[in-house]
């Protein structure tokens, strides 16, 4: 480590340090080591800048707490330190920001713009310190300064701006697209509150808001003044264009979209790209002619309008609302980041070659409204020719299908677009009306196929079918695991598959390697390290050379201490935290993600309490079953009232199993409330067994399978989402298979399932839902969790009682595994070793070579 000469000493306060250096600061040229290594293909950026020595840190640090935080270090509180810290951090990556930004406008390259609603992004400190290499330079900087690192991360309240999956997929592939040196732009919101807080009063779940910007964000460059105009309402009109008659929006308000830039550092690579959030802010003008008219309570009142589009995330995640400003958020976002992405082309660039420097990704059908948007500035602004503009549309867009749920898929009534964005309505009924023409070439006046594939779907009530018209309007549709994606071509959209041989492709998911190894498991990132030395952070394949360490004793006993090193990490959290105890011996069977009735966290609660029912009841002794602990996290959609149940089912059965001495030191169920990123990263590295138990069909893929695994816990799991891609590649003797497959769950819906009758035919799944029943765990009210039992028994949607007895079954052959801890051990190596596939370094690698054609510019 370069320690200068310089650093400050006792008896030297920093602040004269600050104050006498800062002014005359120059660059400090005292060069780090790379990290990969000189030679490293990735290793173009020798860690230079201010901030590059531990000197340099401290002076730049000591200038912001002094400069913009206005407070002498004596004086400062941990907020200010975490703020001059953070913006130290960020001195340092913005000239290679700004350096990256200008060779992108010198030299142009084809981009991409991922448009995405959501954004689970996760702390940034820790991430951006491990991208600019800056990790052990900061911290002796801190150290020099008296202050613990530690603390300053606590401080960071990391930005919730998503569901789950969906949004922090989006977070991974941007943090791979940088790390790939692809340009990109990620395009999203700005929500004032992301995900909402989660807590629990007797054991219900409460909301909280997410105020996560009270004390602001230093991640955040703001730019007021290259805010764009987004309009909505009013109504189209024809003119006659010198002899061309045309069409053109009259709209009937606007808001104001407040670009906020946050930087999205590529791992050492010296790379930097843009994540773009749009905030909403009232127009002036607006405000202005309201003013005048005298009413300053309905200026105030218009203003809040447009501010509450930017307002909050909407927590749903699977039943879509049609809820009008979740339009106008879609709107707004989509309209501005196409506007933003045009505007920055040259005056006079031919947009006959758009598609050859963009390609916006539609993460999900949230963004699709950007089609007619752009379909209109091309035709009504840019005067195209409506045949040009629509084959620059469809080679600039790709779409990316992230569910099979059919209540999932959106719809917006024609009635709600047409009085939001009518010309938007108006170009979507000429794309349908042409694209039902193709159709009708094809194959003839087939009605029922016509209708099958319209992009306006005329039931219930008129409205258009988003999935339809962005897998029309696309180059390429993808799904997010090879099942997924058959299930699309097969299922989902099989008229459209047929119609357009070629354009459905599968790029199955992966999650970044450096949050969630590097960062979540430093003690696993050593040992590997150690075992096959670097450059497998962004070459993961590389973990196949752990495959003949498996077999090594010695590496054994290492990798199953970095497990109980990482349980005592996650026993010291929680206590904080929630005030629960991780027990010494305990498998840690963990279940973290939405809670969903497809995900079938109640097959889980049908687990514990057959355990616990087998004890209590005298059938099984105590002491002969595998002590486990049972860590639950999720959250429900607040408006989704089994889920709720649940929720509120799960903390019962803990309070009682908890409570009871006859399982004391044998089961133990906790539910750590408000399950973010944050938590993940220590959930994850300490788990022994990961739950992945959806209905085969149904979870699209999972991302939280292959973070488990590549952290070394053993997956139960059915074969679905990718858990059939993890297994394929694990091996079936290091994987827990149950269950249906997706062709069996099919064939006993087409027989008439009856839930009932899988009640009747197993013992320990009559007496784990009479006990439920009889109100053992709502103090003998049985009427508390009778909605639950009654759905289970008679509709059981998600096939949980059809799954149970397999499940069971498995679940006892993983108390026999884990009672030889070494075997266990060495199937978590081998699961590590196997699952290098899944870094999102190769999902954006799969982008580009089957849907995007972006090469990487270093
Ligand atoms: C849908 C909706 C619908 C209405 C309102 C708001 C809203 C917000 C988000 C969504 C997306 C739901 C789809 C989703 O999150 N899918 C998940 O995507 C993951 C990444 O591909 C995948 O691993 C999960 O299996 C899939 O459930």
């Amino acid at each position: 480590m370069t320690t200068s000469d310089s650093s400050p000493t006792a008896g030297e306060t920093p602040e004269t340090h600050a104050e006498t250096s800062a002014a005359t600061e120059t660059a400090d040229t005292t060069a780090v080591p790379h990290p990969l290594g000189a030679s490293h293909p990735l290793a173009l950026a020798p860690v230079t800048g201010p901030a590059s020595s531990v000197d340099g840190f401290v002076r730049q640090f000591l200038r912001n707490l002094n400069h913009e935080r206005g407070v002498a270090l004596s004086a400062s509180n941990d907020a200010d330190r975490y703020f001059a810290f953070a913006l130290t951090v960020r001195d340092y990556l913005m000239a290679r920001w700004l350096e990256d930004l200008r060779r992108q406008r010198e030299k142009p390259s084809k981009g991409v713009a991922y448009l995405s609603a959501e954004y689970l992004l996760g702390r940034q400190l820790d991430n951006n310190l491990l991208a600019s290499g800056l990790t052990d330079i900061a911290t002796e900087a801190m150290a020099a300064c008296g202050i613990d690192i530690d603390e300053l991360r606590a401080q960071e309240v990391e930005p919730g701006l998503g569901n789950g999956g969906l949004g922090r997929l989006a977070a991974c592939f941007i943090d791979s697209l940088a790390t790939l040196a692809v340009p990109n732009t990620g395009y999203g919101i700005r929500y004032e509150y992301g995900i909402f807080r989660q807590t629990f009063e007797g054991g219900q779940q409460v909301e909280q808001p997410d105020a996560w910007l009270t004390l602001g964000s230093p991640w955040e460059f703001p730019h007021p003044e290259a805010s764009r105009r987004i309009s909505f309402g009013g109504h189209t009109e024809t003119y006659d264009d010198e002899g061309t008659p045309r069409s053109r929006w009259v709209p009937g308000w606007h808001v104001q979209a407040v670009p906020y830039n946050y930087l999205v550092p590529g791992y050492l690579n010296g790379w930097v790209n843009t994540l773009r959030l749009w905030s909403a802010k009232a127009t002036d003008s607006f405000d202005l002619r309201v003013f005048n008219s005298g009413d300053y309570e309905e200026a105030v009142r218009a203003q809040t309008y447009a501010e509450n589009i930017s307002k909050v995330l909407y927590p749903e995640d699977s039943t879509p609302q049609g809820k009008e400003l979740r339009l106008q958020q879609q709107y707004f976002f989509a309209a501005a980041s196409i506007g933003d992405f045009l505007e920055q082309l040259p005056d006079d660039f031919d947009l006959t070659t758009l598609p050859d420097r963009i390609i916006f990704q539609l993460n999900d059908t949230h963004p699709v409204i950007g089609v007619p948007e752009l379909m209109r500035v091309l035709v009504d602004e840019k005067k195209l020719e409506w045949d040009a503009a629509w084959a620059i549309t469809q080679k600039c867009f790709a779409y990316t299908c992230h569910t099979l749920l059919p209540e999932a898929l959106e719809v917006w009534s024609v009635d709600l677009l047409g009085r939001l964005l009518p010309r938007q309505l108006e170009i979507i009924y000429r794309i349908n009306e042409e694209f039902l023409d193709e159709v009708r070439e094809r194959y003839g006046d087939d009605e029922m196929r016509i209708r099958n594939m319209s992009i306006i779907s005329e039931f219930p009530d008129r409205s258009v079918r988003m999935a339809y018209l962005a897998t029309v309007a696309s180059s390429k549709v993808n799904g997010v695991a090879k099942l997924h994606s058959q299930l699309l071509r097969e299922k989902v959209l099989p008229d459209f598959n047929e119609f357009y041989p070629g354009k459905f492709t599968n790029v199955t998911n992966g999650v970044t390697p450096r949050r969630f190894i590097r960062l979540a498991n430093p003690g696993l990132s050593d040992l590997i390290t150690e075992a096959i030395g670097t450059g497998w952070l962004t070459d993961l394949e590389r973990l196949r050379e752990l495959e003949t360490y498996a077999e090594n004793p010695d590496f054994r006993a290492a990798f199953a201490e970095v497990k109980a090193a990482n349980k005592r990490r996650l026993d010291r959290v929680m206590r904080d935290r929630d005030g629960f105890e991780i027990s010494d011996g305990h498998l840690l069977d963990a279940m973290v993600k939405r809670l969903h009735e497809y995900k079938r966290q109640m097959l889980k609660v049908l687990h514990i309490v057959t355990e616990y029912e087998r004890v209590v009841s005298g059938r099984v002794a105590a002491s002969d079953i595998q002590p486990r602990t049972f860590i639950f996290g999720a959250k429900a959609a607040p408006g989704y009232v089994m889920a709720k149940r649940i929720i509120h089912l799960i903390n019962a059965v803990g309070e009682v199993v908890n409570a009871d001495p006859r399982v004391e030191g044998r089961l133990k169920v906790l539910f750590t409330p408000n399950y973010n990123v944050t938590l993940a990263e220590r959930v994850i590295p300490a788990a022994d067994l990961s739950e992945q138990i959806s209905l085969a069909g149904k979870e699209a893929s999972g991302t939280g399978n292959m973070k488990f695994a590549l952290n070394g816990a053993l997956t139960i799991g059915t074969d679905d989402g990718a858990n059939v891609e993890i297994r394929e590649l694990v091996g079936d003797e290091n994987f827990f298979l149950f269950g249906m497959s997706e062709p069996e769950v099919e064939a006993l819906w087409a027989r008439g399932y009856k839930p009932a009758e899988f009640y009747q035919a197993d013992e320990n799944l009559r007496r784990a839902i009479d006990l439920i029943a009889s109100g053992a765990f709502s103090g003998g009210d049985k009427s508390v969790f009778e909605p639950i039992v009654s759905n289970l028994l008679y509709d059981d949607r998600f096939m949980v009682l059809a799954d149970y007895s397999s499940y069971i079954a498995e679940q006892a052959k993983v108390d026999a595994a884990y009672a030889d801890q070494d075997a266990w051990t060495h199937a978590a190596i081998l699961n590590v070793a196997r699952c290098g596939f899944f870094s999102s370094d190769r999902s954006i690698r799969d982008y580009i070579a089957r849907i995007w054609h972006t090469p990487p510019v270093l």
